[in-house]
């Protein structure tokens, strides 16, 4: 039977990069995010089902993703990181973004489709985490923050979903050329570029055929978690650039 796959926020980046990828892989995609034309022409293209709504608003996303009736795979993608300041300057905004979105959202999400996956017998979460998640580095205490609850979440759901044959992956990725930096530096796409200078960066696809594969073990073997970076980067703290 054709597999169902949920990939939250993927009108740009990863989420994009892995309804693509899944797509060709032959499984039924429903993609989501806020930005209402991208979604329609990405579903159109694809042929997938569409849902467009906030994931930090908890009634719009229990209510769009009450429409659905069988998920296979949850891919907790939508996330962002918005400001890049020391936290005694932190825009409160910007963090309430983060925690809104990194975290409730993920929350959210993942309490509108576990039910439907007990019901089936199982399932599988696969949760985009980050470097952030384990590591904290100067000016993104709030973004590593979100990015550490998302690695005990991780944790969590796997320990907790364990007896309902959920399966529960957790991906780290280091840097990715996605739009990521320009909305952490609110639409400043020249101090984005400056990120990826003098490196190759990972790109929405490398993190998409990670999760293809993790999707492709059998059903004994579950990916516990994977940190991916770029040759060029060690950790969050030490990149060479060319
Ligand atoms: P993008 O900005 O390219 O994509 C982010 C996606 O999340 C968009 O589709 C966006 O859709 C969606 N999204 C953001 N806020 C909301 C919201 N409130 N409601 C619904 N959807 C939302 O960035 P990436 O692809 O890089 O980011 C994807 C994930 O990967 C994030 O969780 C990020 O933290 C993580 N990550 C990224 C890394 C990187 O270097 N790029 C490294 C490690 C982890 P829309 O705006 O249409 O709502
Ligand atoms: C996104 C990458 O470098 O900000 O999670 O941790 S980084």
């Amino acid at each position: 039977m054709e597999k169902t796959v949920l990939i939250t926020g993927a009108t740009s980046g990863i989420g994009e990069a892995t309804a693509r990828r899944l797509t060709e892989d032959g499984y039924s995609v429903i993609i989501t995010g806020r930005r209402a034309d991208r979604l329609e022409k990405l579903g159109d293209e694809l042929q997938a089902t569409t849902l467009c709504f906030d994931i930090r608003d908890r009634e719009q996303t229990l209510t769009a993703l009450s429409l659905i009736e069988r998920v296979d795979v949850l891919v907790n993608n939508a996330g962002l990181a918005a400001g890049l300041e020391h936290i005694d300057v932190g825009d409160y905004r910007d963090w309430e973004a983060m925690i809104d979105t990194n975290i409730k959202g993920v929350l959210w999400a993942t309490q509108a489709i576990v039910p439907k996956m007990i019901e089936a017998g199982g399932g599988y979460i696969v949760n985009i985490g980050s470097i952030a998640g384990i590591q904290t580095y100067e000016n993104g205490a709030v973004y590593c923050a979100s990015k550490h609850a998302m690695h005990a979440l991780s944790q969590g759901m796997r320990i907790d979903l364990l007896s309902h044959n959920i399966r529960v992956t957790e991906i780290r990725p280091g840097m990715v050329e996605t739009e990521f930096s320009e909305v952490r530096f609110h639409g400043d796409a020249e101090r984005a570029k400056g990120v990826y200078k003098g490196v190759e960066p990972l790109t929405g696809d490398d993190i998409a055929r990670t999760i293809a594969w993790v999707l492709s073990q059998p059903p004994h073997v579950n990916i516990n978690d994977i940190e991916i970076t770029p040759t060029a980067q060690a950790s969050a703290y030490y990149t060479f650039r060319k």
